[in-house]
């Protein structure tokens, strides 16, 4: 595999900090395949999958679908791909050390490794609104104050400590998730640059 134009970007985040708003413009605009493991889950729920049988339960909970699930699910999507070099936008993963680690371990299979990783800073009273405010507009079954609230202690438990994990390896880049979606955008292709 050509290795010379290979970009791994993942975006990091608390629930509702705008990680899937951001990784389709990013996305675009980079050429990068976006993969995000929440919509592969949501996509097999609603295609009624073992998969998709499993998670349902899970993520109407508010918690974290297992390690195994979610690697087996990002290797076949980053192994079925049919391009010189490994070009993509992990949205929403890893979200735990476990899933970091075998994240290095796919990248070094492939002779990759990871750019930089994005974290969306964005204060929690704002988060649950905007969670509230998709709730009314799309009615996402996770997206009620109750799930929110594990969402959010899940996030702080599970997923923040992979923060100081990408700071160790200087490959952390925070943004100020805060303003329109295009003010936050131009943030992160600065950080970028
Ligand atoms: P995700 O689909 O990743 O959902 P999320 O964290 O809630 O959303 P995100 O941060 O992408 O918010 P968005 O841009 O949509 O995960 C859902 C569930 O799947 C998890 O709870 C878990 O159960 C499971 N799961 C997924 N990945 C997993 C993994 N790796 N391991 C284990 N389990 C996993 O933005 C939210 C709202 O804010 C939108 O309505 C948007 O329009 C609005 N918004 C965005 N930017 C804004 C801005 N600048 N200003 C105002 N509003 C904004």
């Amino acid at each position: 595999m050509a290795l010379t134009d290979s970009e791994v970007l993942l975006l990091m985040g608390p629930p509702g900090a705008g990680k899937g708003t951001q990784a389709s413009k990013l996305a675009r605009a980079r050429k990068l395949t976006k993969l995000s493991t929440g919509d592969m889950l949501r996509d097999h729920v609603a295609r009624g999958t073992e998969l998709g049988k499993e998670a349902k339960a899970i993520m109407d909970a508010g918690e974290l679908v297992s390690d195994d699930i979610i690697v087996g699910m990002v290797r076949s999507a980053i192994e079925g791909r049919d391009t010189e070099g490994v070009r993509v936008l992990l949205d929403g993963f890893p979200r735990t050390p476990g899933q970091a680690d075998a994240l290095e371990e796919l990248l070094q299979a492939f002779d990759a490794s990871l750019s930089a990783a994005v974290l969306l800073e964005v204060n929690e009273d704002e988060l649950v609104s905007r969670l509230l405010q998709r709730a009314q507009e799309q009615g996402r079954s996770d997206d009620n104050e109750d799930t929110i609230r594990t969402r959010m202690r899940v996030y702080k438990e599970q997923t923040q400590p992979l923060i100081d994990y990408y700071q160790g390896r200087g490959k952390l880049r925070k943004v100020d998730g805060l303003g329109s979606v295009e003010d936050v955008f131009a943030r992160i292709t600065e950080v970028l640059s």
